[in-house]
């Protein structure tokens, strides 16, 4: 896996303007053929109605570049009936599923786990809603019928207490991009995204943590572009070329 970071002059002012988050992204260039590129920000200690920058000036980066794999689709749970699911289509071919600490579903909620201290346990991200992804601990596996090349997500609720939260698939070999976490005592809210140019993912599963139950997070502001697939015509020609393989070797076989 291929991760380069650097600060831009925006996000060295959002730094000197008083944030202790952190932010880390890749260039902006096409990402060569095989490479896991990772966008990252991070925003400590904050909540729903908190200014979150890093985490945004991240998912803008990412969605800069996202022009260079296709059109985003963007899952909110807006519309996503809020509850415990056994595997919840969100459209487009996607689904998730998954179980928490205890081995019950995961749930979508419309408010915050925490409600006393909404940093610290996960919490919507979508600019006018309510519904998230509530993933207490364990795991939840996206599964794309289509299969992606990109995807980013904003995760809530994530601290350093409840062990690390990652991002695993399988592109043709096992990898992990790891969550950010925020501090114990405050929470807050990270944008992770990642390009994986070249390659097909057909599932990723969120690891909430491990030991003593994982960690409790929201999820929300999924954003995948699905991988090229090839074209019919591409497939006739291929189909074409099989036939006057095929052709070439019976004359061959004739001649013989
Ligand atoms: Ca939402």
């Amino acid at each position: 896996m291929k991760t380069r970071s650097f600060l831009t002059a925006q996000s060295l002012r959002a730094l000197t303007l008083g944030s202790v988050g952190t932010i880390a992204f890749a260039f902006a260039c096409p990402a060569a053929h095989g490479a896991v590129v990772t966008y990252i920000g991070n925003d400590p200690g904050a909540g729903p109605a908190a200014a979150r920058p890093n985490s945004n000036l991240a998912a803008a980066n990412f969605g800069s570049v996202l022009t260079a794999f296709g059109a985003a689709t963007v899952f909110t749970f807006e519309t996503a009936p809020v509850g415990s699911f056994s595997s919840l289509s969100l459209g487009s071919g996607v689904s998730v599923s998954g179980t928490d600490f205890s081995g019950n579903n995961q749930s979508v909620a419309n408010t915050p786990n925490d409600a006393a201290a909404p940093s610290l346990a996960g919490y919507d991200t979508t600019f006018g809603g309510s519904n998230y992804l509530n993933v207490l601990g364990g795991t939840a596996t996206f599964t794309f019928s289509n299969p992606i090349n990109t995807f980013g997500a904003y995760f809530t609720g994530v601290q350093t207490e409840f062990g690390t939260v990652t991002l695993s698939f399988n592109d043709g070999s096992s990898q992990v991009v790891t969550v950010p976490a925020q501090p114990d005592a405050s929470g807050g809210v990270a944008f992770v995204g990642f390009t994986d140019s070249g390659h097909a993912i057909s599932s990723l599963t969120v690891v909430s943590g491990s030991g003593g139950g994982g960690d409790f997070i929201g999820v929300d502001d999924v954003r995948v572009t699905f991988a090229p697939v090839p074209e019919p015509s591409t497939l006739a020609l291929l189909a074409a070329a099989g036939i006057l393989g095929a052709g070439a070797w019976a004359r061959r076989t004739r001649q013989a």
